[in-house]
């Protein structure tokens, strides 16, 4: 009897067990937890955002509609509404934890509006590593390459699916839906599709979140200094420490020696780097003449149009090659360079997230291999991976583009755009994470000391930090970069030049601006080539030869052109300033070590005293 009632006491505590981690999984928004797809053979499980929720509306939901249930939300006081066109495209409300909210009354807020009239479904959104991305019925589906059309069309029907759009450049590639299914139900349908054998993949096109970057703070100077003449001549170029760091601020030498490698090679001007962003500022004067056939992968067309506060993929663009020795603005890293702005994202108001999907950012790369471009900077990461940006990726690899990817900047405890990411160090971000496997370049951030930017680095940026690990190819410097800004007073600044650009963002088109540099000197030599020769000549930083901090190094531009310009830091003028801390160090351990030793005589002496009064010696 008794063994039998201890047998049911065990039944009911294990009972009870799974009815409360199932409630207690329920409360905190982990029922997602096994949701899951696959890129390149490997299962990619998604974790639900703790950030956003999605609420998809009834089709036919007016706009008015729409924007009353949106008002409702916003007026219960549990979260806050991101707007943008894609969200409109499919019918999501994408609800925004309000600050100082917990999850719990998230959760719960969101629930109360799901049973709304006007609500359709809730769509999962998945966080990983501060990009959300919200699950939509709509799967990027790629067949055989070999599978014949009627077969395709075959098998689309049997799985009673509707053709969203079939690409006209890549053979047997399909957006799709499942009629009558939730996105999660969807979901399902699209992994049992990965597995069939006419299938190469087939994964969600997810709406991606990005938070808005970089993280810009302090004083802007919005007009051009006027400095001494130097070469090149343009006003602001005595700034850029990046190009050429002559101790004003940090170490002398820390930095890529461009104009060591200006004087070895002026090159032709047939590279185009491809900046693949929010959009670029085409007529900006210190850029318009650089400009080659920009395109929009966001709507199709040929226009940049940055929104007023878009200022990142301007930036970007002048780092890499804005119109150097022009007696204007900046110098761009290499003189004769050309640009091609790709626009794959952007945001709703200033400050908001870049919200784009999967599907536009493949099209994005791929239009940019097709337009010409040998160099692709991709000032962008994050989130889980996709097999159709890997495809892109990989087309841009075999067309012998050298791929350039920012590590990330989300190491920052009190950014709450990078939350759930509350320490550091973090490991690289996708895309770049693939360096290892693919031709990529991932690139880390280095300051004016040639520190590793890190949240305590000198430089003094105490709100971010680079992210690292074994996949870093490069460093390249990462703050207070003075670049092209959307004319007047649109963009970070209210001139058309910012001085404090920073982030992995900035470190990444000046290693595209590099590579653009070496190619220029080596027209025939493919992404490992490049990649190689960007290793092999940086200058080794931190720990000696590779590490996961600076990767390679940082590089040198003059010796990746073959030159031999020795790493010759040098900090005299500059001691004063961040040294400190490290004189203190030194200054403070020597008084301590004299105290020690000077105890140490005092108790040698007090025993000899005592030894000699015993009569020992
Ligand atoms: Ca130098
Ligand atoms: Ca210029
Ligand atoms: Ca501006
Ligand atoms: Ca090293």
């Amino acid at each position: 009897m008794k063994i039998i009632k201890i047998i049911n006491l065990t039944v009911l505590i294990f009972l009870f067990c799974i009815f409360y981690a199932g409630f207690l999984g329920k409360i905190m928004g982990q029922e997602g937890e096994t949701d899951y797809y696959f890129v390149d053979g490997q299962k990619i499980v998604l974790k639900l955002s703790q950030k956003y929720s999605a609420l998809k509306l009834k089709p036919g939901t007016s706009v008015a509609e729409m924007k009353s249930f949106e008002a409702d939300i916003v007026s219960a006081g549990f979260g806050t509404v991101e707007d943008s066109p894609i969200l409109q495209k499919y019918n999501i409300v994408l609800v925004r934890i309000k600050e100082g909210i917990g999850p719990s009354s998230f959760r719960a807020g969101t629930e109360s509006f799901s049973t709304r009239d006007v609500v359709e479904s809730e769509n999962a959104v998945y966080g990983v590593g501060g990009i959300d991305q919200v699950l939509v019925n709509e799967f990027i589906v790629q067949f055989k390459s070999d599978a014949c059309e009627e077969k395709v069309a075959q098998s689309i029907k049997s799985k009673n699916a509707e053709v969203v759009k079939k690409d006209e450049k890549i053979k047997n590639r399909y957006i799709l839906k499942f009629t009558g299914k939730s996105a999660r139900e969807a979901l399902a349908i699209s992994n049992e599709y990965h597995q069939d054998p006419l299938v190469e993949f087939s994964e969600p096109n997810f709406i991606a979140i990005f938070p808005k970057r970089p993280r810009i703070k302090g004083a802007d100077v919005g007009a051009q200094n006027v400095s001494p003449a130097a070469t090149p001549n343009d006003p602001l170029y005595p700034n850029q420490w990046g190009l050429n760091n002559t101790g004003s601020t940090g170490v002398k030498d820390a930095d890529i020696d461009a104009p060591e490698a200006w004087d070895i090679h002026k090159g032709s001007g047939n590279i185009i780097v491809a900046i693949i962003d929010e959009g670029v500022d085409t007529e900006h004067k210190d850029l318009k003449a650089k400009i080659v056939t920009p395109y929009d992968a966001t709507d199709g067309d040929n226009n940049q149009e940055p929104n007023s506060w878009d200022g990142h993929g301007t930036a970007c663009a002048g780092i890499a090659a804005a119109m150097t020795h022009n007696g204007l603005g900046v110098s761009g890293i290499w003189w004769n360079v050309k640009i091609m702005p790709i626009r794959i994202a952007y945001s709703n108001y200033a400050g908001g997230p870049w919200i784009t999907t999967d599907a536009i950012i493949e099209d994005g790369i791929r239009e940019a291999v097709n337009r010409g471009a040998q160099v692709l900077s991709n000032s962008w990461g994050g989130g889980t991976p996709s097999s159709a940006i890997n495809s892109a990726i990989n087309y841009a690899i075999a067309n012998n583009c050298v791929v350039v990817f920012a590590a990330g900047n989300c190491c920052s405890p009190s950014d709450p755009r990078c939350s759930p990411w509350t320490q550091c160090p973090r490991p690289v971000i996708y895309p770049a994470n693939l360096s290892p496997s693919k031709v990529v370049i991932a690139v880390s951030a280095t300051n004016e000391w040639d520190e590793f930017k890190t949240l305590t680095s000198s430089d003094g940026e105490n709100w971010w930090g680079s992210h690292s690990g074994p996949e870093v190819t490069v460093a390249a410097p990462g703050v207070h970069i003075y670049t092209t800004d959307i004319s007047g007073t649109d963009g970070y600044a209210s001139g058309d030049y910012v001085p404090n650009f920073n982030g992995t963002s900035s470190a990444t088109p000046l290693v595209a601006g590099t590579a653009a540099l070496v190619l220029s000197q080596h027209p025939s030599w493919g992404p490992t080539q490049v990649r190689n020769q960007l290793q092999n000549t940086s200058d080794d930083l931190g720990s000696s030869g590779f590490d996961n901090q600076f990767g390679h190094g940082r590089i040198n531009a003059c010796n990746a052109l073959g030159g031999s310009c020795e790493y010759t830091p040098s900090n005299c003028a500059t001691i004063g300033f961040t040294n400190f801390s490290t004189k203190h160090d030194i200054s403070q351990t020597l008084v301590n070590a004299a105290l020690l030793f000077s105890t140490v005589l005092l108790f040698l002496l007090f025993l000899i005293i005592r030894k000699v009064k015993k009569g020992a010696i």
